[in-house]
């Protein structure tokens, strides 16, 4: 996998004592969970997103500045920003800047494996990390969640089916999120998120990710349980990303 090399290489040019530096490393994150709990909002965590596997392109020269607070003027709980680049185009940059701009809670989307990454999101702004139990065993997702709860980050841990669910929930997940994509086919199917979400635990926020396209999904996914819905290609799709979200 391109990510462990990749990882390497930024360690190198980045060491960690560099990352604690930042003006970010040492800023307080804001509560991603908090705030998807608050029935005062709309529970919406809009992503930015450029390109992706399943679509391609989606929309590769949005100014991270204008959408991102484009996003949270139109309601949303929170941001969603990928950083890896060779297959969202994203950047760590893209999520500094939406940090500088933003006060909500930010969701780094990247691909996790190395404790490197989870010093590297705090550093850049991000509030909380994705942990993908797909790509990481139960004990690698506990070690970097101690990490990420050390350095104030919260964690939502991704899963697709009963068998992730079943080997990788525990209590270090402050949020589950219930991808709608399977990450093999890139077929996303909401039944499998609604059938998967009353397996979880009542108290632990439940996120619903992937594939949701229009107002009545996001109904469809609440009345099932979901406090919280992750949207990217809908609204990125869009000339306007968010007007899209407005909706
Ligand atoms: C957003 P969509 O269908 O609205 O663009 O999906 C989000 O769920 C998706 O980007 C995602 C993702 C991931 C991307 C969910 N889990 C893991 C990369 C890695």
């Amino acid at each position: 996998e391109y990510k462990k090399e990749e990882v390497k290489e930024r360690q190198k040019l980045f060491p960690v004592e560099f990352l604690k530096q930042k003006l970010y490393y040492k800023t307080k994150p804001v509560s991603l969970k908090s705030y998807i709990l608050d029935e005062t909002k709309s529970g919406i965590i809009a992503e930015i997103k450029r390109k992706s596997p399943s679509e391609g392109v989606i929309n590769p020269n949005i100014s991270v500045e204008e959408v991102s607070i484009g996003y949270m003027q139109s309601g949303s709980s929170a941001l969603s920003v990928l950083t890896d680049e060779p297959s969202f185009g994203g950047s760590l940059k893209d999520l500094e800047t939406a940090r500088k701009y933003n006060y909500c809670p930010i969701l780094r989307k990247d691909f996790m494996l190395d404790p490197y990454q989870v010093y590297e999101a705090k550093a850049h702004g991000a509030d909380a990390i994705l942990l993908i139990a797909a790509m990481i065993d139960k004990t690698q997702c506990q070690e970097l969640a101690s990490l990420a709860h050390e350095l104030g980050m919260e964690v939502l841990l991704e899963v697709h089916n009963h068998a992730e669910l079943n080997s990788h929930f525990g209590n270090y997940a402050d949020l589950v999120g219930i991808n709608s994509r399977d990450l093999k086919s890139f077929n996303t199917n909401l039944e499998v998120a609604k059938e998967l979400a009353d397996q979880l635990p009542n108290d632990v926020p439940k996120i619903a990710e992937s594939g949701l396209k229009t107002p009545e999904d996001v109904l469809r996914m609440k009345v099932a349980g979901f406090d919280g819905f992750l949207i990217g290609t809908t609204f990125m799709k869009s000339s306007q990303p968010a007007k899209a979200c407005q909706r």
